[in-house]
């Protein structure tokens, strides 16, 4: 059977994700989408019923399933209006902007009882990350004590504003330490260098693995993620993620990206596949509505400390049994 899909926002997010629903996803198939550029969508449309109200292609009939991609304020209130229509949904990270919302959002998923949402935490299916977990796991390092992340862009999207270093970036790794080591965090610190960039933000979790991470947005050189767990005996961390080795002006190398979508463009693939798939046989994979909450709450109060020193203790609400 066809999943119908209806796509929420045709951005950077939701033209990729369009793409690869038409593209490289068996078993669903686009019929609605939207985006606040009518005209743009008019030129995506290949058949697909077009939208300007988001809310509008949710209660279509046509509609079984919703990915939102749309901006990150609109997230919480599309979420819930998939909740409420009892519509499965893939909602990109963050979930919410406030810690509020998202509860809001995981006591709406607990009351109907089915777990409708996943949100696009994409790394989760990330092969380098999948190695990196599955080989910890296996004691190939022993117990970890730390994890190193770096996350640079080559430049902070135009879309940029405030604490998005933290509650649109960092949120990836707030979400991805969390399933590597499988423990929460339970205090931070951040430093941040003059002009607020990069940042380094360190994290202590409820086992005493320290997380350190370093969140630049101007790295001029390419978008470049990297991430490596310290164990007791020994260490693992992500090759270089090259498709492709250059020889060229005198020198051999790999390139960068200029941003996230190819270094992470087999895991948007696999992400979309293991959704759809978790549709039809009612299966969850991927973050859920609570994963969402902790990584949007633990951003939250990060903000909230930016500018002050010292330690934070990080405070989550308890998690309902639903989700555990
Ligand atoms: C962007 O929204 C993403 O999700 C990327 O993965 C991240 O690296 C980038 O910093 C965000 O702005």
């Amino acid at each position: 059977m066809t999943l119908q899909v209806g796509v929420i926002g045709l951005g950077v997010m939701g033209a990729e994700h369009l793409r690869l629903l038409r593209e490289e996803t068996a078993g669903a198939a686009v019929v609605a989408i939207c985006d606040a550029d009518a005209a743009r969508a008019r030129t995506l449309a290949a058949g697909a019923d077009v939208f300007d109200d988001p809310f509008a292609l949710i209660a279509s009939d046509r509609v079984e399933a919703v990915v939102i991609a749309s901006p990150d304020a609109t997230h919480a209130g599309l979420a819930l209006a998939c909740l409420a229509a009892g519509k499965p949904a893939l909602c990109e990270k963050p979930l919410a902007l406030t810690a509020g919302e998202a509860l809001q959002i995981v006591n709406a998923e607990a009351g109907v009882g089915r777990r409708l949402l996943q949100v696009g935490y994409m790394r989760r299916f990330d092969p380098a990350y999948c190695d990196m977990k599955r080989s910890t796991e296996d004691g190939l390092i022993g117990p970890p004590v730390l994890l190193h992340n770096t996350h640079r862009n080559a430049g902070a999207p135009d879309w940029f504003t405030g604490a998005m270093a933290i509650t649109n970036s960092f949120v990836h790794e707030i979400d991805i330490s969390r399933w590597l080591l499988g423990s929460e965090p339970v205090s931070a610190m951040v430093h941040a260098a003059p002009g607020r960039d990069p940042l380094l933000i360190t994290l202590e979790t409820e086992r005493g693995e320290l997380i350190s991470t370093e969140v630049f947005m101007n790295a001029c050189y390419g978008y470049h993620v990297h991430a490596q767990i310290v164990g007791r005996s020994g260490t693992v961390e992500m090759a270089q993620p090259a498709v492709m080795l250059t020889n060229s002006a005198m020198q051999h190398g790999h390139r960068y990206s200029e941003n996230w979508v190819p270094r992470f463009r087999d895991a948007y693939r696999r992400q979309m596949g293991a959704w759809v798939r978790s549709v039809s046989t009612g299966v969850p994979v991927g973050a859920s509505a609570w994963d969402g909450y902790v990584a949007t709450t633990i951003a939250e109060q990060i903000v909230a400390a930016l500018g002050g020193c010292g330690k934070v203790s990080l405070t989550l609400a308890p998690r309902p049994d639903f989700y555990r």
